[in-house]
C-alpha cells in the first residue's frame, strides 16, 4: 500500500519520474513537470489497488454500482489523492525537503470542471464517498475536451472563453483503454427481421458508427486501500469506417460529440449533439457493463443480482431502453425477461423541480438518431399505457406516459424503466410525491424515497480549511478526520471563551487568505474585520442573487442618505457563472459589476461596505471563498432549490446560514436549531398559496412600500452607472412583470434579518463563534459518506 512508502523511496521515485518523462533534475524542472511527475508517481502507487478493484468485480462476483452523469465535476484532484492516501504529510515534508512547495504544484494542476454545478459536484463527491466506505461504485460519463466555459469579467459584463483543460501532458489522472473500446451506432434505418426460431432480430441499414475510447480514473477512497474507477467516453474515428466520415467536415461533427459540457443548464435547447452525446456515454458505459456481466458466466436474466445503474438527473435516462436493447438484440433474452432485469437495475435522480429543466425529446429527432431505441422507448410506452389504462384516471396515463405531443419525455422513461425514483432534500422530495410527480406517485409510490445530498468532509474541510482542521484537532484529537461523526464533540465546548476567541482567530486568517486573493485578483483592498456575506453559485432567478443586490442598494442609499450611520462593516462576495443564453442572469453579473465599482470607489462609503464579484467560480475557487464566510447566502424563493449543497460546505467551515426554508436548508436548521440559523421569508406553502389563488401582486408592493420603490428605482434612476439597458430589463421583471420569485415581498424581512445578525457580528462576536461552532459540530450530518451509505443500502443493494 502507498502508506507503506517513506520519504526516501518517494522522493526517488519522484525523481526517476521527472528523469523519465522530462529528463530533468529536480531543481531545474518547472512547477508543471514536478506536479505531471508526482500524479504520476502517485498514479503508480495506487495501481495495484486499482487494478485488483475492477479485476474483482468479474473475478469475485461483486454486485456493483455504475453511476452514469454527464457531468462530474471533480476540480483538482491532487490535494485529494495525497490525504486519501494517507501520504499527504510525509510528501509535503519530503518535497520540502528537496526545495519544492507542495502548494506550488497545487496551482500547477488544472481545475477539471466538467460540470455545470451541484448536479456535478455531487457527482464528484460521490465518486469519493463510494470508495470511502468500500463499494464498488463505478462512474460513467464523457471527456469532454473543453470543461464549462471560463468566465472573464470585461466592462463588468460575463465573457465565456474556452476551458481547454486538457494540458499537452493531457489528463495526468487517467489512463487511456484501447482495448476496452466499443462501437456506438446511431443513425441510419433499422427494422426487424425473423430468425431461428422465429425471433426478431434488427437489421440496421446506413448507420454512422462511432468509436468509443475510455479513460479510466482512479477514485481513491479514504486511507483504506480501495480505489474504484471513473470512465470517462471519448470519441474515435476507427479505420474501419473512415468511409462513413469521407470530409473533414465529417470528421469534425464526430469530434464535436466529446469536445464540449453542455453549458446551459437552464436546459432551453434541445440539439442533435447533446442527445447524442447522451446515447453515445448510455450506449458505450451499458455494452460494457454487460460485457463484464457475461464473462461472470452468469445467467442473463439475473443481471440485476451484479449490477445497479443509476440515472443522475434524466440525462442518461436512455440507459433504460438501451440496456433492452443490449439484453435482447445482443444477448437474446425475450422482452418480458429483459424488462424485468431493467426496472431492477436502473434507478434515477431528481435534482430539480423546475419543468423547464426536465428534458423533453422532439420524437421525429430521437427517431432519426437512434432509431433502434426510439421503437423500444415506443413499445414501452404502448406496454405501459395498455397497462395502466384500465387501472387508473386517463389524464393520469396521458400525464406519466413516455410519448406525448411528439415529445419523448425523459424523466418519465426513467421512472418506469426504474424502480427508485429519489429527491435530493426532505422537502424536494415531498414536492416531486405532491406535486411535480404527483401522477407517478399514484401509480408507483413504491418506488419514491428521499436521499438528502451530502458533501465530502476531507475535501471541504482538511482540504479547504488545513488552520480550522488544525484547530479541531486541538480541541477534540485526529479521530474526526475518519470519523467526521466526532465533530459533534464540539458541541461540549462552545461555552469555552478560549475556544471561540480561536475560532475567530482561524476565521480572520481565512478571511485574510481570500482578501489577499481579490488584491492580487480585483486591486481592491478587503477589511477582515468586516463580515464577509458570500454568494456563490450558479446565477439562476430563482436563486435570487438580485434580492442580495436589492439589499447592497438599501445600505448604499441608507449611508448616502446619512453618512453618520452606524453600520456593521461589510464585503459582499459574488461568484457565479450565467448560461451563456440566460439573458437575464447575464444582466444580473453586469449589475452586480456596476454596483461594485459604484460602491467600492465612493470614499464617503470607505471600508463599511464593499462589493467583489470573483470571476470564473470554480470547485478551486470555492475552496478558498468558503472558509472566509461569515454568512452564508441561502436565498432561493422556497420550494425552488432542490437540495443545495455549497449550504453544507459553508456550515462546515463555520458560516451562519441565511436561508430561506427551501431545500436542504430546512434540514440544517432541524440540525443547528432555530437559534443557531437565520430564516426569512415565505415559506413553501405561502409561495404555493399564491400560485394558487394567482393573488401576488408586485406592483402592489412597489407602489405602497416606499423602502422597496426607492430600491427598485436605484435599477432605472441612474444611481447605478452603466446599466441603462439592464437596469430597466430587471426593473421591469420585478414590477411589469410581477416578481415570478417573490423578491419584493421577501424584502422586507430579509433586510430586518440582515439588520439583526449584523448587531448580533458587532456587538456578541463571542456568541456569533458560539453559533459558528455549533454549525461546525452539527455539519457531521451532511457528510456525502453517509447519503452515499444510504444509496448502497437501499437503491443498489451493493455491499
Ligand atoms: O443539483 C442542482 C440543484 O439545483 C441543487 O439544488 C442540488 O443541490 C444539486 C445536487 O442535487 N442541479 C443542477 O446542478 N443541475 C444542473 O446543473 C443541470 C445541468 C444541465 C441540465 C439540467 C440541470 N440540463
Amino acid at each position: 500500500m502507498a502508506t507503506d512508502i517513506n520519504k526516501a523511496q518517494f522522493i526517488k521515485d519522484f525523481k526517476d519520474q521527472l528523469y523519465e518523462d522530462f529528463m530533468v533534475k529536480n531543481s531545474d524542472a518547472t512547477a508543471e513537470e514536478q506536479f505531471v511527475a508526482l500524479a504520476k508517481v502517485i498514479k503508480n502507487y495506487v495501481r495495484p489497488d486499482w487494478f485488483r478493484q475492477k479485476n474483482g468485480i468479474v473475478a469475485d462476483k461483486k454486485k456493483t454500482a455504475y453511476y452514469f452523469s454527464i457531468e462530474f465535476l471533480p476540480g483538482k484532484m491532487l490535494q485529494t489523492n495525497l490525504l486519501n492516501l494517507g501520504i499527504y504529510r510525509m510528501v509535503e515534508a519530503a518535497l520540502a525537503e528537496n526545495g519544492v512547495a507542495l502548494n506550488d504544484l497545487v496551482a500547477a494542476e488544472r481545475d477539471m470542471a466538467l460540470g455545470n454545478g451541484g448536479l456535478g459536484r455531487l457527482a464528484a463527491c460521490f465518486m469519493d464517498s463510494l470508495a470511502t466506505i468500500g463499494a464498488p461504485g463505478f462512474g460513467n460519463g464523457i471527456r469532454y475536451k473543453y470543461g464549462l466555459f471560463k468566465q472573464k469579467i470585461v466592462n463588468g459584463y460575463q465573457v465565456e472563453l474556452p476551458d481547454a483543460w486538457l494540458s499537452s501532458e493531457g489528463n495526468v489522472w487517467e489512463t487511456k483503454k484501447p482495448h476496452s473500446a466499443v462501437d456506438v451506432k446511431i443513425y441510419g434505418n433499422v427494422y426487424l427481421e425473423p430468425h431461428d426460431g422465429g425471433v426478431l432480430k434488427p437489421v440496421y441499414e446506413n448507420v454512422k458508427t462511432l468509436h468509443a475510447v475510455p479513460y479510466d480514473m482512479p477514485q481513491i477512497g479514504f486511507q483504506n486501500g480501495v480505489v474504484n474507477n471513473l470512465r470517462l467516453w471519448d470519441v474515435e474515428i476507427p479505420e474501419k469506417y473512415e468511409l462513413d466520415y469521407p470530409t473533414l467536415a465529417d470528421r469534425r461533427r464526430v469530434e464535436d460529440i466529446t469536445s464540449v459540457l453542455y453549458p446551459d443548464d437552464s436546459s432551453r435547447e434541445g440539439q442533435s449533439l447533446r442527445l447524442i452525446q447522451e446515447y453515445f456515454m448510455v450506449s458505450a458505459g451499458l455494452q460494457t457493463i454487460v460485457k463484464s456481466y457475461a464473462k461472470m458466466g452468469l445467467p442473463m436474466t439475473a443481471i440485476q443480482e451484479k449490477v445497479a445503474v443509476h440515472i443522475n438527473d434524466t440525462h442518461p435516462a436512455m440507459a433504460v431502453p438501451e440496456l433492452m436493447r443490449i439484453l435482447m438484440d445482443d444477448y437474446g433474452v425475450k422482452w418480458s425477461d429483459a424488462w424485468t432485469s431493467t426496472i431492477a437495475v436502473m434507478s434515477y435522480t431528481n435534482h430539480t423541480v423546475l419543468s423547464e429543466a426536465l428534458e423533453k425529446w422532439d420524437a421525429a429527432l430521437f427517431k432519426e438518431i437512434v432509431p433502434r431505441i426510439h421503437q423500444i422507448v415506443g413499445e414501452i410506452d404502448r406496454q405501459f399505457v395498455a397497462k395502466w389504462a384500465s387501472k387508473v384516471d386517463a389524464c393520469v396515463v396521458d400525464n406519466t406516459r413516455i410519448i406525448r405531443n411528439g415529445q419523448i419525455h425523459m424523466a418519465n422513461l426513467a421512472i418506469i424503466g426504474g424502480h427508485s425514483v429519489n429527491g435530493v432534500a426532505k422537502l424536494h422530495t415531498e414536492l416531486l410525491i405532491e406535486d411535480v410527480l404527483k401522477d407517478f406517485y399514484t401509480i408507483f409510490p413504491e418506488k419514491f424515497n428521499n436521499k438528502t445530498n451530502g458533501i465530502v468532509p476531507r475535501r471541504w474541510s482538511q482540504i479547504a480549511n488545513p488552520k480550522l482542521s488544525n484547530l479541531i484537532d486541538d480541541l477534540i484529537g485526529k479521530g474526526w478526520r475518519r470519523d467526521i461523526h466526532e465533530l459533534k464533540k464540539l458541541e461540549n465546548l462552545t461555552s469555552d471563551t478560549a475556544v471561540l476567541a480561536q475560532l475567530d482567530l482561524v476565521k480572520t486568517a481565512n478571511k485574510q487568505r481570500l482578501a489577499d486573493y481579490a488584491k492580487k485578483m480585483l486591486g481592491i483592498e478587503l477589511p477582515v474585520n468586516a463580515i464577509f456575506d458570500v454568494q456563490v453559485k450558479r446565477l439562476h432567478a430563482y436563486k435570487r442573487q438580485l434580492l442580495n443586490v436589492m439589499h447592497i442598494i438599501k445600505l448604499y442609499q441608507d449611508l448616502k442618505a446619512n453618512s453618520e450611520l452606524e453600520l456593521t462593516p461589510r464585503v459582499f462576495i459574488f461568484g457565479a457563472k450565467a448560461a451563456p443564453g440566460y439573458h437575464f442572469a447575464k444582466s444580473v453579473i453586469k449589475i452586480i459589476n456596476e454596483l461594485a465599482a459604484l460602491v467600492n470607489n465612493d470614499a464617503e462609503i470607505g471600508d463599511k461596505l464593499k462589493v467583489v464579484f470573483l470571476e470564473n467560480y470554480n470547485v478551486s475557487l470555492a475552496e478558498l471563498i468558503i472558509p472566509a464566510a461569515d454568512v452564508s447566502e441561502q436565498i432561493s424563493t422556497a420550494g425552488k432549490e432542490a437540495s443545495g449543497t455549497s449550504n453544507m460546505k459553508f456550515m462546515m467551515n463555520g458560516a451562519l446560514t441565511l436561508a430561506t426554508l427551501d431545500g436542504a436548508n430546512i434540514e440544517i436548521k432541524d440540525a443547528v436549531g432555530e437559534d443557531n440559523i437565520i430564516i426569512f421569508g415565505m415559506d413553501k406553502n405561502a409561495v404555493y398559496d399564491h400560485y394558487q389563488k394567482h393573488d401576488y401582486n408586485a406592483r402592489a408592493i412597489y407602489d405602497n412600500n416606499p423602502e422597496i420603490k426607492r430600491v427598485v428605482d436605484a435599477f432605472v434612476d441612474g444611481t447605478i452607472p452603466n446599466i441603462h439597458y439592464e437596469g430597466h430589463e430587471i426593473w421591469d421583471a420585478l414590477v411589469s412583470y410581477n416578481d415570478e420569485y417573490f423578491l419584493l415581498e421577501d424584502f422586507d424581512d430579509y433586510v430586518k434579518k440582515q439588520a439583526e445578525l449584523a448587531t448580533l457580528y458587532a456587538n456578541d462576536k463571542q456568541t456569533w463563534q458560539q453559533k459558528a461552532l455549533i454549525n461546525i459540530a452539527n455539519s457531521e450530518r451532511f457528510s456525502s459518506d453517509d447519503t452515499i451509505e444510504l444509496y448502497a443500502k437501499e437503491i443498489w443493494e451493493i455491499n
